[in-house]
């Protein structure tokens, strides 16, 4: 009747170990997990404040727009940050049929902090079906934005868009082909 007791008390003590072990290893597990919580939240501290408080940015682009698509290109541009930023100066890049920038206003044009300021491109200026990214020069000639390489090959209204509107502190690159949400809020 012993044997089995003892097995029992040596089982016993077994997942006892097991427990600590599981213990420390879900502690190691607990701290990590923290870790890269804190490096995440300290992440996107650093990031809501260099991507959405310092510039303009591409907000929504159609390169492919139903039927013709001259005069009828465009690109949604929004300031994300808490002053107003006047469109004097700045320029976007095209890609049809060389590659360049087009001053986005000649006269003076105040987007208020939240607001977007929808440009389109005069002519035929963006290729639909070989990729091309899109850049964004401030006044001082500085590109202080390069989206990744977008084509649009569906004639319709479905646009690039930067997801959620605004963009994500934590993926800024995240971009959504999707149906258009032209001079509104990407979602
Ligand atoms: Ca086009
Ligand atoms: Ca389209
Ligand atoms: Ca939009």
């Amino acid at each position: 009747m012993s044997f089995p007791l003892t097995e029992t008390l040596d089982g016993l003590q077994w997942s006892k170990g097991q427990v600590i072990r599981a213990m420390q290893h879900y502690t190691k597990f607990a701290l990590a997990v923290a870790a890269i919580l804190l490096v995440g939240l300290s992440s996107w501290g650093q990031g809501s404040e260099t991507e959405s408080a310092l510039h303009l940015v591409i907000n929504e682009i159609e390169i492919n727009p139903a039927g013709l698509d001259t005069d009828s290109e465009w690109v949604e541009l929004l300031n994300p940050t808490d002053g107003p930023i006047d469109l004097l100066g700045w320029q976007i890049s095209y890609s049809y049929r060389s590659e360049g920038f087009l001053l986005l206003s000649e006269t003076s044009h105040v987007i208020p902090p939240g607001g977007r300021y929808v440009f389109v491109y005069p002519g035929l200026r963006l290729r639909n079906a070989e990729a091309h990214a899109f850049r964004l020069m401030d006044p001082e000639g500085n590109v202080v934005e390069e989206t990744a390489p977008f084509k649009d090959e569906s004639d319709d209204d479905a646009t690039w868009q930067r997801f959620p509107d605004g963009g994500d502190p934590l993926f800024i690159d995240l971009w959504l082909f999707q149906a258009g949400s032209r001079n509104k809020s990407n979602s």
